[in-house]
């Protein structure tokens, strides 16, 4: 297929009069939502109506967006605590689908979906996927799987409102993925970025030439995308890697996504995510533009919903001007979570910081694992780095020459002794859903 990425300026926009309002329209309307989702919680679900008169609040005080910040936060902990059901805002058989997320430890959260719901979060993807450049003639594949995770369903609907032919493929079966996207002329591919990564690693060992395959998107999400992750699969692939974001609390995917003019951003669908970043320490909204968590509420969720809900991301958002013409703020891409620093003999590490340092090293492939244990007594973190085959060779002294070098620039940007094993290219897990970096093997 010759179809090449659209240009900018030919981008269709998916809701104009919003998308382009200006900040002031914008602002009046998330207002507006956003108080007809604190009564709509209020008299719905007890726990909330509980939490605002704890609070001294009911929903005729919330008149302006000082007013939001009175607002109780809703944490992960609540809808652990109220499973399954318990801040549902509807009798259950007006729900027509669940969703959950297993998370790691503990009870998984579980949302349910309206009819009108299922269509709100259809809209979100459809305009989401519109700032990609997808259009209604693309061949979208489906590479999420179809289960409770919101990502397969949650992007297929979408795609299929906007008029793609979707393929549900599914996870898995990475060899058919690849005759699939031959066969059927694929143009995007919706995946997390690890199994694209993986996919694009399968068709190059079976000989496949992704410069002449018609695919030309992906549509990444799920988990980060490191820099060095979204080069290689770009030049690689020879395709334009977006990023979207989302989570399932609020919703699934469709929360943010990335345009053609702002390729380090995301634009928040906020007309239905009311978006607030918090210090996470202090609970304080920031400035616009500082660092700091996270805090979304969806506007029109009737099955769940929730107000002032803490994700955990850290980001910072901007209303500048984006050179796409849409007027929504733009999120930074979510590098890490505030719940996933690692403090390491009593120094803190992000695992995105040590994805800094292997991008600045050339030869070190984006797959890596961090292992953290204390079988000494002592608290030891250890990386085990797959190189890339360039840089691979019999020879020890230059394998060691290599390590030394990670080892030393690790020390120089983390303050830390980190231990380094190099993994041979290609020995380490691939994975078909998210990727797990780090093993906390700590009691
Ligand atoms: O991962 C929803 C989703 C599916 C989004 C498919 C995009 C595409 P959960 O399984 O509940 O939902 O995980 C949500 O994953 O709080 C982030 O920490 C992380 N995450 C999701 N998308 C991104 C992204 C789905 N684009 C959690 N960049 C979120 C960085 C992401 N982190």
């Amino acid at each position: 297929m010759s179809d090449q990425p659209l240009s900018v300026s030919d981008q269709p926009l998916f809701n104009p009069a919003f998308e382009c309002a200006s900040r002031e329209e914008i602002r009046a309307t998330q207002l507006r939502l956003f108080q007809e989702q604190v009564a709509w919680a209020c008299e719905r679900v007890p726990w909330y109506r509980e939490r605002l008169a704890d609070a001294g609040l009911v929903p005729g005080d919330i008149r302006t967006h000082e007013d939001i910040r009175r607002i109780p936060f809703t944490e992960k902990d609540a809808l652990r605590e109220q499973y399954p059901y318990g801040l549902f805002a509807v009798p259950l058989d007006e729900v027509v689908r669940l969703h959950a997320s297993s998370g790691t430890t503990g009870k998984p959260i579980v949302v349910g979906y309206t009819k009108d719901d299922l269509e709100e979060w259809r809209y979100c993807i459809m305009s989401m996927i519109q700032m990609a450049g997808v259009v209604a003639a693309d061949r979208v594949q489906m590479a999420f799987g179809y289960g409770m995770f919101t990502g397969g369903f949650g992007l297929h609907y979408g795609a299929e409102g906007l008029g793609c032919m979707m393929i549900p493929a599914g996870s898995g079966n990475t060899e058919r993925h690849i005759m699939m996207i031959e066969d059927y002329g694929t143009t995007v591919l919706v995946a997390t970025p690890s199994y694209a990564m993986h996919i694009c690693e399968v068709g190059e060992k079976m000989g496949y030439d992704w410069e002449r395959s018609s695919l030309r998107v992906g549509l990444f999400g799920g988990e980060p995308c490191p820099p060095k992750l979204k080069a290689e699969i770009e030049s690689r692939m020879h395709i334009l890697c977006t990023d979207n974001y989302g989570l399932t609390e609020v919703m699934g995917p469709g929360v943010s996504g990335e345009c053609l003019a702002s390729r380090d951003h995301q634009h928040i669908v906020e007309d239905h995510f009311y978006w607030e970043v918090i210090d996470p320490d202090t609970l304080e909204v920031l400035p616009e533009g500082s660092e700091g968590e996270l805090v979304l509420t969806p506007l029109a969720k009737k099955g769940v919903p929730l107000l002032r809900y803490r994700t955990r991301d850290l980001t910072r958002v901007t209303t500048a001007p984006c050179g796409c013409g849409r007027t929504t703020a733009r999120m930074a891409k979510v590098r890490h979570r505030s719940d996933d620093m690692l403090i390491i003999r009593g120094t803190n590490v992000y695992p995105s910081q040590v994805e800094d340092v292997l991008n600045g090293i050339a030869g070190a492939s984006p797959y890596y694992r961090l292992v953290v244990d204390n079988e000494t007594g002592l608290d030891r973190l250890t990386l085990l780095l797959e190189v890339q085959p360039q840089v691979f060779t019999d020879s020890f002294t230059e394998m060691d020459a290599f390590r030394k070098l990670v080892v030393d620039k690790l020390r120089g940007a983390l303050q830390l002794g980190v231990e380094v094993k190099l993994v041979e290219p290609g020995g380490s897990e691939r994975f078909m859903g998210k990727a797990k970096h780090v093993e906390d093997r700590r009691a």
